[in-house]
């Protein structure tokens, strides 16, 4: 049984593996941590520990004290804010995963780092993105997530440390808020739509995007790490992919369930440069081909979910809408 140790447990990712894990490896062999206090509330029972995890000590002392040999390493800064920080993302994206990577290497653990759309750039092939192409990203999260699976890459290569990763696309949940991405308005737009009927999108129509509900984000992460290695040629960082699509035709799958329901843009700049550098869908045939992956969740199914959940806490006055 894998003894697992999470960074950034309180985040969008964070907040409903945690619990994924726990329900499938046992709640008290995994181990929550994430900068924030308050983790206990948002990631169910099971241990927990406040950790930030560019501290390679402190890391190290709770791999050994919870005998972890698998750590999923979450914390990141997403594409908008790391865009509003350049420094801050170099100094949280790298530096917390080369102290993630050195304290796997020293103490024998395996590493899971996620990777994102954002490795790719404006001379990507932009429909169908081969797994093997083009990274010249513009956006520093592109360029920390580039530099990642590169070092991912090199510690396997080097140490054998057993890292593997996906490039997960946009997420979309109905749990935790993702707090700065380029792709959060596909989350947004759910919860405004019931809450008050309407939505201003930042991104202009025709702005097509890889996107994936969270279950299916869950399990591509849990179904990477347990592959039989001998099966996989390339081990970190593969496109994994569910559904494109662009802001007129979630409008549109709302306007279905919910036919008052209105959107109307106002453009960011700064996200819609972001979002025109990256791929409208990824071809994620090898992660198929190497380990079994295979979506769930298309956009008709993703929203009768959502609206479902979203439109349940509303009647009973827990919808919480920023
Ligand atoms: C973001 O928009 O920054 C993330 C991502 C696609 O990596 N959701």
């Amino acid at each position: 049984m894998r003894r697992i140790l999470i960074t950034g447990a309180a985040g969008q990712i964070g907040s409903e593996l945690t619990p994924a894990l726990r329900a499938a490896f046992g709640a008290d062999n995994v181990l929550a941590t994430d900068l924030r206090a308050d983790l206990d509330k948002s990631c169910g029972g099971g241990p927990t520990a406040v950790l930030d995890c560019g501290d390679g000590q402190a890391l190290a002392a709770l791999v050994e004290r919870h005998r972890a040999d698998t750590i999923y390493h979450l914390a990141a800064l997403l594409s908008a804010v790391a865009e509003r920080r350049p420094q801050d993302a170099w100094r949280v994206n790298m530096g917390c995963l080369v102290t993630v990577l050195e304290v796997a290497r020293q103490k024998g653990c395996a590493v899971f780092h996620p990777s994102s759309i954002g490795a790719f750039g404006p001379t990507t092939p932009r429909d169908r993105t081969p797994q093997d192409t083009i990274q010249r990203p513009t956006s520093m999260y592109g360029v920390t997530k580039v530099a990642g699976e590169l070092l991912c890459d090199y510690y396997h290569l080097r140490y054998g440390v057993d890292v593997r990763g996906v490039r997960f696309p946009g997420i979309i949940s109905n749990v935790a808020p993702p707090g700065g991405g380029t792709t959060d308005y596909a989350v947004d737009i759910y919860y405004q739509a019931v809450a008050h009927g309407r939505y201003t999108c930042y991104l202009k129509p025709g702005t097509f995007l890889d996107m994936m509900y969270m279950p299916d984000a869950l399990r591509a992460a849990i179904e990477v790490m347990e592959a039989d290695p001998k099966r996989l040629v390339h081990r970190n960082a593969f496109n994994v992919a569910a559904m494109s699509f662009a802001p007129e035709d979630i409008a549109a799958a709302i306007r279905k369930r919910l036919p008052d329901f209105t959107m109307d843009h106002t453009v960011d700049p700064v996200r819609q440069a972001i979002a025109d550098s990256w791929p409208r869908s990824m071809d994620d045939s090898a992660a198929r081909v190497e380990w079994g992956w295979k979506p769930r969740f298309d956009l008709e199914a993703m929203t009768d979910d959502m609206l479902r959940v979203l439109t349940e806490r509303k009647r009973r006055g827990e919808l919480r809408v920023g």
